[in-house]
């Protein structure tokens, strides 16, 4: 049976990955995949981390099935992370969190109980997103649209169009929203743009789905919560997928979480169900260890500290990565305006030059970034900074 198979293409930006790593280029430099890495180009495991694991090892005592919401602790404490501990939502009990594989399994674990709430609900994504996001929706049998979000031209927000259509969203429908460091345009709501968006969404009813898979990469873990804050305290209905990935720096270990709120504490009661059922339905029960990993961590006032420290270096450097390649460009000759680089958020900003100049720098200069021109700005460093600016002197010029 599989004869009537056509090959599918590798997922663009891990694709990058394989073809980075057999370059032979002494000055190779990878702007693809959105991992942290620090100046010596290594995805180091965070020193809490360590600690957590340790702690883990010497007091677990048993590997037994832990059920479809996974640790009630890593679900209060993500819960209290993402909404802030005295969120009216928290407070009224309507909010329920389940451990989910990755953000990725949120977001995958959202589509179907989306699909289940309204079978014939569109999933509105910015144009552009994640490459992900459509594909995940889509293989729930979810009808995917777009509203615009950003602008290539001006480098920044299209925030009347972004309004004007969702200004015209049915209340039947759900709008996915980045809640900080969106991927892969690097450029976010402010908070009083956050305010309009919330005010649109409580007036036009539609349900708000917000991504949060860098919540500590953009101005802090706090700040980079505003908008899921304030979205969880004015509406009915939402859907929270969280990701440990980047902020732990737990990627293979396949962490994030889920949440739903209610209308009230019966209702988040019924959804919390059907998502336990649509989790049965995939994957019956996620991974423990990353989760213990993070509730070791934020059940620990010391080792939170230390978290939130070893987190404002990750955030601080990627921050003076964007203004060094701005400055560097500008010192290599570049009369084109990079500014909004430094101004962006987050793992990514777009160059904003041709596929032509991506495949040039790639060829030529053994630069590797997504086709779209987006870089990942964790790959910048002293080492190569001088080499990125040069190379990309010569192919804009
Ligand atoms: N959402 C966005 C916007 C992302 O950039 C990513 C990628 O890392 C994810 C979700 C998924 O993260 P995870 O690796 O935890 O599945
Ligand atoms: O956008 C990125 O680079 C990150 C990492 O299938 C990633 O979100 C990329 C592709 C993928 C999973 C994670």
């Amino acid at each position: 049976m599989f004869n009537k198979l056509t090959a599918m293409p590798a997922d663009p930006i891990l694709g990058l990955l394989t073809k980075y790593r057999e370059d032979i280029h002494p000055q190779k430099v990878d702007l693809g995949v959105g991992v942290y890495k620090d100046e010596t180009g290594h995805t180091p495991i965070l020193s809490c981390v360590k600690k957590a694991e340790k702690f883990r090892l010497d007091t677990e005592s048993t590997k037994v099935y832990i059920g479809p919401t996974g640790s009630a602790d890593f679900n209060r404490l993500m819960s209290e992370l993402a909404f802030g501990i005295d969120n009216p939502a928290i407070i009224a009990n309507r909010v329920r969190t389940l451990s989910t594989p990755g953000g990725t399994g949120a977001l995958r674990v959202a589509a179907d109980f989306i699909k289940r709430c309204n079978p014939n609900t569109v999933v509105w994504v910015s144009d552009p997103t994640w490459a992900n996001h459509t594909g995940l929706f889509e293989a729930a049998g979810i009808t995917v649209k777009t509203y615009p979000y950003y602008d290539y031209d001006t480098k920044s927000l299209k925030f009347d169009e972004m309004k004007a259509t969702l200004s015209n969203v049915s209340a039947d429908d759900v709008v996915l929203l980045h809640a900080c460091c969106h991927n892969p345009s690097g450029a976010d709501l402010t908070p009083t743009q956050w305010d309009e968006i919330i005010a649109l969404t409580a007036h036009k009813g539609f349900t708000p789905l917000i991504d949060m898979a860098y919540q500590g990469f953009g101005d802090g873990v706090d700040e980079d919560a505003y908008g899921v804050r304030k979205m969880a305290a004015s509406v009915e209905n939402m859907v929270l997928c969280s990701s440990c990935s980047k902020n732990f720096g737990l990627y293979r270990e396949r962490i994030g979480a889920c949440s739903i709120i209610g209308k009230d504490a019966t209702s988040a009661d019924i959804a919390f169900s059907v998502l336990l059922y649509v989790v049965r339905c995939i994957y019956s029960m996620p991974p423990a260890h990353g989760a213990a990993i993070v509730e070791t961590i934020l059940g620990s006032d010391e080792l939170k500290q230390e978290w939130l420290g070893e987190l404002k270096v990750m955030r601080e450097r990627i921050n003076g990565n964007r203004a060094m390649l701005v400055t560097k460009l500008r010192e290599k000759g570049v009369q084109r305006n990079f500014d909004f680089v430094a101004e962006q958020k987050g793992m990514f900003s777009f160059l904003g030059i041709t596929p032509a100049q991506v495949t040039e720098l790639q060829e030529h200069y053994s630069v590797y970034m997504v086709d779209s021109s987006r870089i990942s700005i964790a790959g910048i460093g002293t080492g190569n900074v001088d080499y990125l600016a040069e190379s990309i002197a010569k192919v804009i010029d």
